[in-house]
Protein backbone atom coordinates (compact mmCIF):
# COMPACT_ATOMS: atom_id res chain seq x y z
CA UNK A 1 0.00 0.00 0.00
CA UNK A 2 1.39 3.56 -1.14
CA UNK A 3 2.53 5.93 1.91
CA UNK A 4 -0.43 8.52 0.56
CA UNK A 5 -3.01 5.97 0.63
CA UNK A 6 -1.89 4.60 3.93
CA UNK A 7 -2.61 8.12 5.44
CA UNK A 8 -6.16 8.57 3.75
CA UNK A 9 -6.86 4.52 4.76
CA UNK A 10 -5.82 5.14 8.52
CA UNK A 11 -7.92 8.44 8.68
CA UNK A 12 -10.92 5.87 7.19
CA UNK A 13 -10.16 3.00 9.52
CA UNK A 14 -9.82 6.11 12.65
CA UNK A 15 -13.13 7.76 11.37
CA UNK A 16 -14.45 3.85 11.12
CA UNK A 17 -13.38 2.53 14.64
CA UNK A 18 -14.54 5.77 16.49
CA UNK A 19 -18.01 4.36 16.35
CA UNK A 20 -19.11 5.63 12.49
CA UNK A 21 -20.09 2.14 11.51
CA UNK A 22 -17.23 0.12 11.54
CA UNK A 23 -18.35 -3.48 11.25
CA UNK A 24 -15.46 -5.15 13.24
CA UNK A 25 -12.49 -3.38 14.97
CA UNK A 26 -9.43 -4.29 13.33
CA UNK A 27 -7.60 -7.89 15.02
CA UNK A 28 -5.28 -6.92 18.08
CA UNK A 29 -1.45 -6.54 15.71
CA UNK A 30 -3.14 -7.53 12.51
CA UNK A 31 -1.46 -5.93 9.43
CA UNK A 32 -3.72 -4.73 7.23
CA UNK A 33 -1.35 -4.83 4.29
CA UNK A 34 -4.05 -5.74 1.89
CA UNK A 35 -3.18 -4.43 -2.08
CA UNK A 36 -5.47 -1.19 -2.96
CA UNK A 37 -6.67 -1.74 -6.52
CA UNK A 38 -8.53 0.81 -8.61
CA UNK A 39 -10.94 -0.80 -10.86
CA UNK A 40 -12.51 1.40 -13.48
CA UNK A 41 -15.66 -0.41 -14.65
CA UNK A 42 -17.45 1.01 -18.22
CA UNK A 43 -20.87 0.43 -16.13
CA UNK A 44 -23.63 -2.57 -16.35
CA UNK A 45 -24.59 -1.72 -19.95
CA UNK A 46 -25.18 -5.99 -20.87
CA UNK A 47 -24.89 -9.15 -19.19
CA UNK A 48 -21.29 -9.48 -20.28
CA UNK A 49 -20.72 -6.43 -18.55
CA UNK A 50 -22.02 -7.65 -14.82
CA UNK A 51 -20.49 -10.95 -15.26
CA UNK A 52 -16.92 -9.27 -16.05
CA UNK A 53 -17.71 -6.85 -12.67
CA UNK A 54 -18.50 -10.08 -10.86
CA UNK A 55 -15.58 -11.80 -11.77
CA UNK A 56 -13.28 -9.04 -10.61
CA UNK A 57 -14.83 -8.67 -7.54
CA UNK A 58 -14.42 -12.23 -6.62
CA UNK A 59 -10.67 -12.40 -7.19
CA UNK A 60 -9.48 -9.24 -5.87
CA UNK A 61 -11.71 -9.74 -2.11
CA UNK A 62 -10.29 -9.02 1.01
CA UNK A 63 -10.15 -12.90 1.63
CA UNK A 64 -7.66 -13.08 -0.92
CA UNK A 65 -5.18 -10.11 0.21
CA UNK A 66 -7.25 -7.47 -1.98
CA UNK A 67 -9.17 -4.06 -0.80
CA UNK A 68 -11.03 -3.36 -4.46
CA UNK A 69 -12.50 0.14 -5.53
CA UNK A 70 -14.57 -0.03 -7.81
CA UNK A 71 -16.11 2.67 -9.92
CA UNK A 72 -19.01 1.94 -12.80
CA UNK A 73 -18.63 4.96 -15.02
CA UNK A 74 -22.02 4.99 -16.72
CA UNK A 75 -20.84 4.08 -19.88
CA UNK A 76 -18.93 7.42 -19.49
CA UNK A 77 -15.05 8.01 -20.58
CA UNK A 78 -15.13 10.96 -18.63
CA UNK A 79 -15.75 9.33 -15.40
CA UNK A 80 -13.22 7.00 -16.10
CA UNK A 81 -10.35 9.73 -16.87
CA UNK A 82 -11.56 11.03 -13.86
CA UNK A 83 -11.88 7.93 -11.49
CA UNK A 84 -8.36 6.89 -12.48
CA UNK A 85 -7.39 10.33 -11.49
CA UNK A 86 -8.37 9.90 -8.28
CA UNK A 87 -7.08 6.31 -7.83
CA UNK A 88 -3.70 8.38 -9.01
CA UNK A 89 -4.46 10.79 -6.00
CA UNK A 90 -5.44 8.46 -3.45
CA UNK A 91 -1.91 6.47 -4.52
CA UNK A 92 -3.44 3.00 -4.81
CA UNK A 93 -1.31 0.12 -5.74
CA UNK A 94 -2.69 -0.78 -8.75
CA UNK A 95 -5.05 -0.17 -11.36
CA UNK A 96 -7.24 -1.97 -13.50
CA UNK A 97 -9.32 -0.27 -16.53
CA UNK A 98 -11.94 -1.27 -18.72
CA UNK A 99 -12.03 0.93 -21.47
CA UNK A 100 -14.98 2.31 -22.95
CA UNK A 101 -13.39 3.15 -26.49
CA UNK A 102 -9.30 3.02 -27.26
CA UNK A 103 -8.36 6.74 -27.98
CA UNK A 104 -8.08 9.15 -24.89
CA UNK A 105 -6.15 7.35 -22.56
CA UNK A 106 -2.48 8.77 -23.36
CA UNK A 107 -1.89 11.50 -20.84
CA UNK A 108 -3.97 9.81 -17.69
CA UNK A 109 -1.91 6.83 -18.35
CA UNK A 110 1.21 9.06 -18.31
CA UNK A 111 0.11 10.40 -15.30
CA UNK A 112 -0.19 6.48 -13.45
CA UNK A 113 3.18 5.88 -15.04
CA UNK A 114 4.93 8.86 -13.11
CA UNK A 115 3.42 8.01 -9.97
CA UNK A 116 4.87 4.56 -10.34
CA UNK A 117 1.31 2.90 -10.78
CA UNK A 118 1.03 0.07 -12.57
CA UNK A 119 -1.89 -0.26 -14.53
CA UNK A 120 -3.88 -3.67 -16.21
CA UNK A 121 -6.20 -3.05 -18.94
CA UNK A 122 -9.09 -5.67 -19.55
CA UNK A 123 -11.12 -6.60 -22.22
CA UNK A 124 -10.91 -3.65 -25.18
CA UNK A 125 -7.99 -2.40 -25.68
CA UNK A 126 -6.07 1.46 -25.55
CA UNK A 127 -4.66 3.13 -28.37
CA UNK A 128 -1.46 4.89 -27.39
CA UNK A 129 1.74 6.38 -28.41
CA UNK A 130 3.98 3.87 -26.15
CA UNK A 131 2.84 0.50 -24.99
CA UNK A 132 5.06 0.73 -22.27
CA UNK A 133 2.03 3.25 -20.34
CA UNK A 134 0.27 -0.13 -19.77
CA UNK A 135 1.74 -3.32 -18.08
CA UNK A 136 -0.39 -5.79 -19.25
CA UNK A 137 -4.21 -6.33 -21.35
CA UNK A 138 -6.24 -9.42 -21.20
CA UNK A 139 -9.24 -10.17 -23.03
CA UNK A 140 -10.46 -11.77 -25.98
CA UNK A 141 -9.61 -12.27 -29.53
CA UNK A 142 -12.24 -10.22 -31.06
CA UNK A 143 -11.12 -10.49 -34.81
CA UNK A 144 -11.29 -14.22 -34.33
CA UNK A 145 -14.37 -14.05 -32.77
CA UNK A 146 -16.05 -12.54 -36.03
CA UNK A 147 -14.41 -15.12 -38.00
CA UNK A 148 -15.96 -17.76 -36.05
CA UNK A 149 -19.41 -16.02 -37.12
CA UNK A 150 -18.36 -15.80 -40.63
CA UNK A 151 -16.93 -18.88 -41.32
CA UNK A 152 -20.42 -20.47 -39.59
CA UNK A 153 -22.29 -18.63 -41.66
CA UNK A 154 -20.55 -19.38 -44.69
CA UNK A 155 -21.20 -23.35 -43.93
CA UNK A 156 -24.70 -22.45 -42.89
CA UNK A 157 -25.36 -21.10 -46.44
CA UNK A 158 -23.57 -23.60 -48.04
CA UNK A 159 -25.57 -26.61 -46.20
CA UNK A 160 -28.72 -25.07 -47.19
CA UNK A 161 -27.76 -24.60 -50.88
CA UNK A 162 -28.10 -20.59 -50.52
CA UNK A 163 -24.10 -20.18 -50.59
CA UNK A 164 -25.31 -17.89 -54.33
CA UNK A 165 -28.30 -16.25 -53.01
CA UNK A 166 -28.62 -12.92 -52.16
CA UNK A 167 -28.54 -12.12 -48.50
CA UNK A 168 -29.03 -9.20 -47.00
CA UNK A 169 -27.34 -8.71 -43.56
CA UNK A 170 -28.58 -6.17 -40.55
CA UNK A 171 -25.87 -5.28 -38.47
CA UNK A 172 -26.39 -4.39 -35.35
CA UNK A 173 -23.37 -2.46 -33.79
CA UNK A 174 -22.49 -2.20 -30.32
CA UNK A 175 -20.30 0.72 -28.88
CA UNK A 176 -18.63 2.90 -32.33
CA UNK A 177 -14.88 3.08 -31.21
CA UNK A 178 -14.40 0.05 -28.63
CA UNK A 179 -12.60 -3.01 -29.84
CA UNK A 180 -15.52 -5.56 -29.40
CA UNK A 181 -17.35 -3.51 -32.06
CA UNK A 182 -14.32 -2.69 -34.32
CA UNK A 183 -12.91 -6.18 -34.47
CA UNK A 184 -16.68 -7.53 -34.82
CA UNK A 185 -17.18 -4.74 -37.43
CA UNK A 186 -14.38 -5.79 -39.42
CA UNK A 187 -14.60 -9.48 -39.62
CA UNK A 188 -17.90 -9.35 -41.21
CA UNK A 189 -17.04 -5.79 -43.65
CA UNK A 190 -14.35 -8.52 -44.89
CA UNK A 191 -16.26 -11.35 -45.33
CA UNK A 192 -19.25 -8.66 -47.35
CA UNK A 193 -15.95 -7.84 -49.67
CA UNK A 194 -15.24 -11.41 -50.32
CA UNK A 195 -18.80 -12.12 -50.91
CA UNK A 196 -20.37 -10.17 -53.73
CA UNK A 197 -23.87 -11.72 -53.13
CA UNK A 198 -23.44 -10.44 -49.40
CA UNK A 199 -25.11 -7.34 -48.89
CA UNK A 200 -24.96 -5.17 -45.73
CA UNK A 201 -28.15 -3.26 -45.18
CA UNK A 202 -27.80 -1.33 -42.33
CA UNK A 203 -25.54 -0.94 -40.04
CA UNK A 204 -27.57 0.49 -36.46
CA UNK A 205 -25.61 0.86 -32.91
CA UNK A 206 -27.27 -0.42 -30.71
CA UNK A 207 -24.77 0.38 -27.99
CA UNK A 208 -24.55 -3.08 -26.14
CA UNK A 209 -28.06 -2.61 -24.71
CA UNK A 210 -31.45 -4.23 -24.56
CA UNK A 211 -33.54 -1.29 -24.97
CA UNK A 212 -31.31 0.41 -27.63
CA UNK A 213 -31.15 -2.77 -29.79
CA UNK A 214 -34.52 -2.91 -29.58
CA UNK A 215 -35.38 0.65 -30.58
CA UNK A 216 -32.85 0.62 -33.53
CA UNK A 217 -33.62 -2.48 -35.24
CA UNK A 218 -38.04 -1.85 -34.42
CA UNK A 219 -37.25 1.62 -36.62
CA UNK A 220 -35.86 0.02 -38.95
CA UNK A 221 -37.53 -3.29 -39.97
CA UNK A 222 -40.78 -1.25 -39.67
CA UNK A 223 -38.99 0.09 -43.08
CA UNK A 224 -37.62 -2.82 -44.36
CA UNK A 225 -38.53 -6.25 -44.11
CA UNK A 226 -35.88 -7.86 -46.15
CA UNK A 227 -33.00 -9.31 -44.26
CA UNK A 228 -31.77 -12.72 -44.43
CA UNK A 229 -28.98 -12.34 -41.57
CA UNK A 230 -28.92 -10.75 -38.07
CA UNK A 231 -25.70 -9.92 -37.29
CA UNK A 232 -25.64 -8.86 -33.55
CA UNK A 233 -22.16 -7.68 -31.65
CA UNK A 234 -23.60 -9.15 -28.20
CA UNK A 235 -26.51 -10.65 -26.83
CA UNK A 236 -28.45 -7.70 -25.34
CA UNK A 237 -28.49 -6.39 -28.16
CA UNK A 238 -29.98 -9.42 -29.78
CA UNK A 239 -32.56 -9.54 -27.67
CA UNK A 240 -33.88 -6.69 -28.36
CA UNK A 241 -33.75 -7.18 -32.06
CA UNK A 242 -35.60 -10.56 -31.69
CA UNK A 243 -38.25 -8.45 -29.58
CA UNK A 244 -38.69 -5.95 -32.15
CA UNK A 245 -39.27 -9.19 -34.57
CA UNK A 246 -41.69 -10.63 -32.17
CA UNK A 247 -43.35 -7.48 -32.29
CA UNK A 248 -43.74 -7.28 -36.38
CA UNK A 249 -44.21 -10.96 -36.62
CA UNK A 250 -40.95 -11.76 -38.15
CA UNK A 251 -39.56 -15.74 -38.39
CA UNK A 252 -36.22 -16.20 -36.66
CA UNK A 253 -33.61 -18.89 -35.61
CA UNK A 254 -33.25 -22.17 -36.10
CA UNK A 255 -36.51 -23.46 -37.80
CA UNK A 256 -36.32 -20.77 -40.18
CA UNK A 257 -36.58 -17.02 -40.90
CA UNK A 258 -33.79 -14.76 -40.41
CA UNK A 259 -30.75 -16.02 -39.14
CA UNK A 260 -29.81 -14.89 -35.81
CA UNK A 261 -26.30 -14.92 -35.04
CA UNK A 262 -24.63 -13.03 -31.70
CA UNK A 263 -21.90 -12.33 -29.39
CA UNK A 264 -21.02 -13.39 -25.71
CA UNK A 265 -22.86 -16.36 -24.58
CA UNK A 266 -24.25 -15.34 -21.81
CA UNK A 267 -26.54 -18.16 -20.35
CA UNK A 268 -29.39 -16.34 -21.21
CA UNK A 269 -28.11 -16.52 -25.07
CA UNK A 270 -27.14 -20.17 -24.76
CA UNK A 271 -30.86 -20.58 -23.53
CA UNK A 272 -32.23 -18.56 -26.24
CA UNK A 273 -30.12 -20.90 -28.90
CA UNK A 274 -30.78 -23.72 -27.49
CA UNK A 275 -34.59 -23.33 -27.88
CA UNK A 276 -33.65 -22.17 -31.70
CA UNK A 277 -34.13 -18.10 -31.23
CA UNK A 278 -30.37 -17.88 -32.18
CA UNK A 279 -28.90 -19.61 -34.39
CA UNK A 280 -25.25 -18.82 -33.33
CA UNK A 281 -23.75 -17.62 -30.41
CA UNK A 282 -20.07 -16.94 -30.77
CA UNK A 283 -18.30 -16.77 -26.84
CA UNK A 284 -16.47 -13.70 -25.28
CA UNK A 285 -15.27 -14.95 -22.04
CA UNK A 286 -15.62 -12.23 -19.23
CA UNK A 287 -14.36 -13.87 -16.54
CA UNK A 288 -10.64 -11.68 -15.83
CA UNK A 289 -10.89 -11.65 -12.46
CA UNK A 290 -7.83 -14.71 -11.89
CA UNK A 291 -5.85 -13.60 -14.64
CA UNK A 292 -6.04 -9.87 -13.13
CA UNK A 293 -5.10 -11.67 -9.76
CA UNK A 294 -2.37 -13.60 -10.79
CA UNK A 295 -0.80 -10.99 -12.80
CA UNK A 296 -0.56 -8.70 -9.53
CA UNK A 297 0.49 -11.28 -7.50
CA UNK A 298 3.26 -12.01 -9.61
CA UNK A 299 4.50 -8.02 -9.78
CA UNK A 300 4.30 -8.06 -5.99
CA UNK A 301 7.06 -11.18 -6.52
CA UNK A 302 8.97 -8.07 -9.05
CA UNK A 303 8.21 -10.57 -11.74
CA UNK A 304 6.99 -8.56 -14.85
CA UNK A 305 4.03 -10.21 -16.11
CA UNK A 306 2.97 -11.34 -19.81
CA UNK A 307 1.57 -8.29 -21.64
CA UNK A 308 -0.82 -9.59 -23.29
CA UNK A 309 -3.34 -12.12 -22.31
CA UNK A 310 -6.03 -14.55 -23.83
CA UNK A 311 -9.09 -15.83 -22.76
CA UNK A 312 -10.44 -18.97 -23.88
CA UNK A 313 -13.59 -19.04 -25.80
CA UNK A 314 -15.36 -21.03 -28.25
CA UNK A 315 -19.19 -20.90 -29.80
CA UNK A 316 -22.08 -22.29 -29.82
CA UNK A 317 -25.10 -23.88 -31.89
CA UNK A 318 -28.78 -24.77 -31.33
CA UNK A 319 -27.88 -28.98 -31.88
CA UNK A 320 -24.80 -28.44 -29.54
CA UNK A 321 -26.39 -27.09 -26.30
CA UNK A 322 -28.34 -29.35 -23.42
CA UNK A 323 -29.24 -28.00 -19.89
CA UNK A 324 -26.67 -29.91 -18.05
CA UNK A 325 -24.06 -27.94 -20.19
CA UNK A 326 -25.81 -24.81 -19.56
CA UNK A 327 -26.13 -25.30 -15.67
CA UNK A 328 -22.16 -25.59 -15.66
CA UNK A 329 -21.45 -22.22 -17.25
CA UNK A 330 -19.71 -20.37 -14.97
CA UNK A 331 -21.76 -17.06 -16.43
C1 LIG B 1 -16.61 -7.54 -25.17
C2 LIG B 1 -17.16 -6.38 -24.39
C3 LIG B 1 -18.52 -6.03 -24.87
C4 LIG B 1 -19.51 -7.19 -24.78
C5 LIG B 1 -20.75 -6.45 -24.46
O1 LIG B 1 -15.40 -7.93 -24.62
O2 LIG B 1 -16.35 -5.24 -24.54
O3 LIG B 1 -19.02 -5.00 -24.03
O4 LIG B 1 -19.61 -7.92 -25.97
C6 LIG B 1 -20.23 -5.47 -23.43
O5 LIG B 1 -21.78 -7.23 -23.94
O6 LIG B 1 -21.14 -4.46 -23.21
Amino acid sequence: MKHGFKIIFALMLCLLLLGCGADRPMEEGEENDLIVVGFSQIGAESNWRVANTESIQAALSEENGFMLILDNARQQQENQLKAVRTFIQQGVDYIVLAPIVESGWESVLEEAKREGIPVIIIDRRVEVSNQGLFTAWIGANFRQEAETAVSWLEEELLLSGREDEPINILHVQGTLGGTAQIERSAGLLEAVERHSNWTVTAQLVGEYTQAKGYEVVLEYLRQNRDIDVLYCENDDMAFGAMQAMDELNIEYGADGGVIVISFDAARTALEACMAGKINLCVECNPLHGPKVAELIWQMEEGVLPRKENFVDEGSFTTEMLTEELIANRAY
